[in-house]
């Protein structure tokens, strides 16, 4: 009998916390934006949607639950995406800040950053020189001093959190090390099997964006998990399409989105969310691989519902 065909999950980072307004003007800010980006990328085949907020009035990113409330209830009304809600917040807010809208909204999914890492948003300033708001050139420029902590007593808690809520994570794995702290987790029992792994290719600060990295990254994780561990590829910027067909072609789920790329092509912004999950979703298919629906996902992915 033939294999049951593996189902590609299409995970959209629809705002994150990188990118600045000033950048791009298809950034979604206000919870307006949001819900109808995260809506236009659910309608063109996003399983899950990977939020964070911003302060409409100025486009900072903001872990207050109030902001995220009424995307949520939106969100939830017109899809059935899953939604996974960021305890990454910025590099410049505190843990504590970070995991209050997990908290507050006990979703089905949560990003968990496996590491302690530099974060290099600074080269930007080369790119982006003109700032509406005075916190976009400082989120940039404080980039060359600060650490993006996950400690293990701050990776610990925010697993402890998702556990006694039946919130699931997606990992984000940076770097080799990450993996292995991942595994070091798994062997302690505090997280279930399979993880869903988000590698993350070309954060400066992270591995690189090379097809290399990916096969160490990928070799890695086989000889640590085996098989049972869901795969996903987040290439940011230039990478984020390139990364995610290769990673597709070798079996892994794939994230796009505005928090990873602002572009959809050389010197051409992308316009919305929607038109990189219609851009991944096209190169899939031509791969002869079916997109997850959010019901198959959840299903891979073992999440509450
Ligand atoms: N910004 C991405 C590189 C998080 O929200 O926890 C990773 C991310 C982190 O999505
Ligand atoms: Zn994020």
């Amino acid at each position: 009998m033939a294999k049951p065909k593996q189902k590609v999950i299409i995970t959209c980072a629809v705002t994150g916390a990188i990118h600045t307004p000033s950048m791009s003007p298809h950034l979604p800010v206000t919870a307006d934006e949001i819900a109808e980006a995260a809506i236009g990328a659910a309608k063109a085949g996003a399983a899950v949607l990977h939020l964070h907020a911003r302060d409409p009035q100025t486009g900072k990113p903001s872990q207050d639950p109030a902001l995220f409330k009424p995307f949520l209830e939106r969100i939830k009304q017109e899809t059935d995406a899953i939604i996974n809600i960021t305890t990454g917040g910025s590099p410049h807010m505190t843990v504590e800040e970070r995991m209050r809208p997990a908290t507050t909204f006990k979703p089905e999914l949560a990003s968990l950053n496996m590491g302690s890492m530099n974060f290099g948003l600074y080269p930007m300033l080369g790119r982006f020189k003109e700032f509406k708001h005075d916190w976009e050139r400082e989120h940039l420029e404080n980039s060359r001093s600060l650490v993006f902590r996950n400690t293990y007593q701050d990776i610990e808690s925010i697993l402890t959190l998702g556990n006694a809520n039946g919130t699931r994570f997606e990992f984000e794995c940076y770097d080799i090390s990450h993996l292995y702290n991942l595994a070091h987790f798994v062997d302690r029992g505090l997280v279930k099997s399979p993880p869903f792994i988000q590698s993350v290719f070309g954060i400066l600060g992270g591995i690189g964006p090379h097809p290399e990295d990916l096969m160490h990254m990928k070799r890695t994780a086989d000889r640590l998990f085996g098989k049972d561990y869901e795969w996903s590829i987040l290439g940011a910027g230039r990478g984020q399409m390139p990364l995610a067909t290769i990673g597709a072609a070798m079996g892994s789920n794939v994230r796009v989105g505005l928090e990873d790329s602002l572009w959809i092509g050389p010197g051409e912004m992308a316009k919305s969310n929607q038109v990189q999950v219609e851009r991944i979703r096209t190169i899939l298919e031509a791969l002869n691989l079916e997109i997850a629906t959010p019901e198959e996902a959840r299903a891979k992915l073992d999440l509450k519902g």
